[in-house]
């Protein structure tokens, strides 16, 4: 018999009393959505769905901004059996069709703006299955091949009566895409329990959170981090949640924290940085902030320390996935520490695996990692499936090294660290120590082989401002600061690094143009 098991519903229900649908649940520009306000607007949504013939495990493209519209069309479609796949709003309309081909969708809700720039190319070539298009914040004009529809109208006037879809623990709900550093993205398969599994371990486990906490996630929530941040992890545990739906630059950030006033901030390491470079930084007031959270890439010690002094906050950086849905090394309020990723979240197993597939303790391997929020296969992809879930353990991708204190730190992906001079070279390392200097604002460090074979390490650097002597004054200071195989033995001045949509640097991207 089918247990029912439905994430959207065990998220919800709780509140579904009295007193707890008056409480916020959602902050949105001048808008207060009360707890009441998105459990009705979620079966609201889940009974449009259902009138446009959307089935259970059909899915629904969701290319929509961190909003009410967003968390009540993806709890929505979850509640009706429709599976959302949330991906990337700044997506060209060429990319967005691979999404549409590759995951079968037979249903897309997106901004009126994505949806004026798509429509054209829908129109010379429609992917096999798309059938319903679902207009969020705009009009909606219907197309011969096409079921176009105005989110407005469509949903406001359904009825707040609507059954969950029976499901167990263990079917899918929702997929997310990765984009990995290279290849095609792939979806990531996630199953009913999976968030319950991360709010536990993570949001409870390591940040406590619950009804008392209002966050900011400037990490949008159509990336694994980001929906847990700002969306699941909120809902599930009571507390409540700013969703900012524009652009987030430094100044944007602090305004929204000074506006309104939460009490965790979920950001990257590149926001961090462009935050702390804010000119009139003392006009903005963070001190209703208990802590703050990184992710996405390894925050560099100086980053931590400069935040640390200006603010007497922690930044807990932490490492996480997409297939994990969120993150399974992480340091600990009250007990963090610059230059380390921390230790396991309970529930998370991990390993160091070195090159001859030996465990090591102490040293330097790949970080497997184990756990009961892992996605168990990509969609339509077994060979990606067989090379990266081996058995129970995930197979990252991601070079760590275990301290005397136990904790990992980052050394970078597999395939960014390299030999110079016989020697193992982070570029994370080098990154950190050429961040020192102030005129730096990016830097990626590669290493690629010369004329002659042997490797060359290179610095592409973005400067903060005019870049007049800059590579000479960098040399330098690297010389003085660390062993001579890990100096750059060139420094590129370049404007922009190359990235993937999450903010991680392509550092084969790098290395590719050195090898042309
Ligand atoms: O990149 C990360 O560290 C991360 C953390 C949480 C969820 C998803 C990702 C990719």
């Amino acid at each position: 018999m089918t247990e029912v098991f439905n994430v959207a519903h065990m998220a919800l229900s709780p509140w579904d009393n009295d007193v707890d649908r008056e409480r916020p649940a959602v902050y949105f520009n001048e808008e207060v959505w009360t707890y009441g306000n998105v459990l009705d607007e979620v079966k609201r949504v889940s009974n449009a769905l259902r009138e446009l013939k959307l089935e259970k495990e059909n899915r629904l493209l969701m290319l929509v901004y961190d909003s009410p519209q967003f968390v009540s069309l993806f709890f929505g479609a979850i509640w009706s059996g429709v599976i959302p796949v949330p991906i990337n709003t700044y997506l060209k309309p060429e990319e967005i069709l691979y999404y549409l081909e590759d995951s079968g969708a037979k249903g897309v809700a997106l901004e009126e703006e994505i949806w004026r720039d798509l429509e054209p190319t829908l129109r010379r070539g429609k992917p096999k299955r798309l059938r319903e298009v679902i207009v969020v914040r705009g009009r909606a004009e219907s197309q011969p091949s096409l079921d176009v529809h105005s989110y407005d109208e469509l949903v406001k006037g359904q009825g707040t009566l609507s059954e969950p879809e029976p499901a167990s623990r263990d079917e899918m709900a929702f997929w997310l895409y990765t984009s990995g550093t290279t290849g095609f993205p792939r979806a990531a398969v996630h199953l009913h329990k999976d968030m319950l599994v991360t709010t536990e371990s993570y949001a409870k486990g390591i940040l406590g959170m619950g009804r008392h906490d209002r966050v900011y996630s400037a990490s949008k929530l159509f990336f694994a981090y980001g929906l847990g941040n700002g969306g699941y992890f909120p809902l599930l545990t009571g507390g409540s949640t700013i969703l900012y739906p524009g652009k987030v630059s430094g100044e944007k950030a602090l305004e929204v924290i000074h506006k309104y006033k939460p009490s965790i901030f979920f950001g990257v390491p590149t926001l961090y940085l462009a935050m702390l470079n804010v000119k009139d930084w003392e006009k903005y007031d963070l001190g209703s902030l208990k802590f703050c959270v990184s992710a996405g890439e390894p925050l560099p010690s100086t980053i931590y320390r400069m935040w640390k002094e200006r603010y007497n906050l922690e930044i807990l950086d932490g490492i996480g996935s997409t297939e994990a849905l969120h993150i399974y090394v992480t340091n600990r309020p009250g007990n963090s520490k610059p230059g380390v990723t921390g230790q396991a979240v309970p529930g998370y197993q991990v390993k160091l695996i070195d090159e001859e597939g030996r465990e090591v303790n102490r040293g330097m391997g790949e970080l497997y990692v184990k756990g009961d929020s892992f996605s168990p296969f990509y969609w339509n992809r077994y060979k990606a499936t067989r090379e990266h879930m081996i058995g129970e353990w995930f197979r990252t991708g991601d070079m760590f090294m275990r301290n005397e204190e136990g904790d990992l730190v980052y050394l970078g992906r597999t395939d960014d660290m390299f030999k110079s001079s016989g020697m193992w070279v982070s570029p994370k390392e080098v990154e950190d120590i050429l961040l020192k200097n102030p005129r730096v604002l990016e830097v990626a460090v590669v290493g690629v082989p010369d004329e002659v074979g042997l490797t060359r390490v290179v610095a592409f650097v973005v400067p903060k401002n005019d870049p007049k002597g800059l590579v000479e004054e960098i040399v330098e200071m690297c010389r003085k600061t660390t062993h001579s195989y890990k100096c750059p033995k060139e420094v590129r001045i370049v404007n922009e690094l190359p990235k993937t949509a999450t903010g991680k640097i392509r550092r084969y991207l790098l290395r590719k143009e050195l090898m042309v």
